[in-house]
C-alpha cells in the first residue's frame, strides 16, 4: 500500500489570517506532497516496501537517510496538521494543563521554553511537548526530519520551524511565527487527546 497525502483537518483557508492559504498550498499541497511521492519511489523493492510508517521510521534511521528523512518528514507533518485548529491557541484545558503545570511550573515556563526551543533552533527543524516514558512532559527540538520516537518518547503537539513553514508569510520572523502558533493555532484538544492516550498505557 503506498501511502498518501492526508487532507488537511480544516478548510485551506480556515487557519488564515494566521496561516495563509498560500502557506499551505506551499507547505501541504507541495512540501508534503513530495515528501510522500519520495517515499513511495524510494521503498520501491527494498526490505521497506509494505512497512508501516513507523517501522520504516526507526528501521531506517542510521540504514537508509533519504528513505528516513522523506518518511520521517512524512509522520511529522501528518502530525503537525493536526497540531494546529482553527480559532486555536490560548491558554490550554484539562489534564494537559494540569500536566504542563506539574512538570514545567506553569503555562507561560513552558511557553518560554518550547519558543526558546523553536526559536534558537539553527537551521531546519522541530520543535515538540512530548511524553517520556515515566509520563512527564518535555519539550525537544529536532533537527531536519529527526522525530520523537528516535528518544522513545510520544509526541503530543508539533511545530514546523523550517523555513517553509513561515517564510512566504513571516518571512525572516520565525519568533512571530511561533508566537502566533501559541495565540491563535495550537491545537489543545489534539494535545489533550495524545496525553490521554500515553496515560491509559503507562
Ligand atoms: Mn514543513
Amino acid at each position: 500500500m503506498a501511502f498518501t497525502l492526508p487532507p488537511l483537518p480544516y478548510g485551506i483557508g480556515d487557519l488564515a489570517p494566521h496561516m495563509t492559504e498560500e502557506t499551505l498550498q506551499f507547505h501541504h499541497g507541495k512540501h508534503h506532497a513530495t515528501y510522500v511521492n519520495n517515499l513511495n519511489n524510494l521503498v520501491k523493492g527494498t526490505q521497506f516496501e509494505g512497512k508501516s510508517l513507523e517501522d520504516i521510521i526507526v528501521g531506517a534511521h542510521g540504514v537508509n537517510q533519504a528513505i528516513f528523512n522523506n518518511a520521517a518528514q512524512h509522520f511529522n507533518h501528518s502530525f503537525f496538521w493536526k497540531s494546529l485548529k482553527p480559532g486555536g491557541g490560548g491558554v490550554p484545558q484539562g489534564a494537559i494543563a494540569r500536566a504542563i503545570e506539574r512538570d514545567f511550573g506553569g503555562y507561560t515556563q513552558f511557553r518560554q521554553k518550547f519558543i526558546q526551543a523553536a526559536t534558537t533552533h539553527f537551521g531546519s527543524g522541530w520543535a515538540f511537548l512530548v511524553s517520556k516514558a515515566d509520563g512527564k512532559l518535555d519539550v525537544e527540538s529536532h533537527h531536519d526530519a529527526s522525530t520523537p520516537f528516535l528518544n522513545k518518547t510520544t509526541p503530543l503537539l508539533c511545530l514546523d520551524v523550517w523555513e517553509h513553514a513561515y517564510y512566504i508569510q513571516y518571512r525572516n520572523n520565525r519568533a512571530g511565527f511561533v508566537n502566533t502558533f501559541f495565540d491563535s493555532l495550537a491545537n489543545w484538544d489534539f494535545a489533550n487527546q495524545n496525553y490521554a492516550d500515553v496515560q491509559a498505557k503507562l
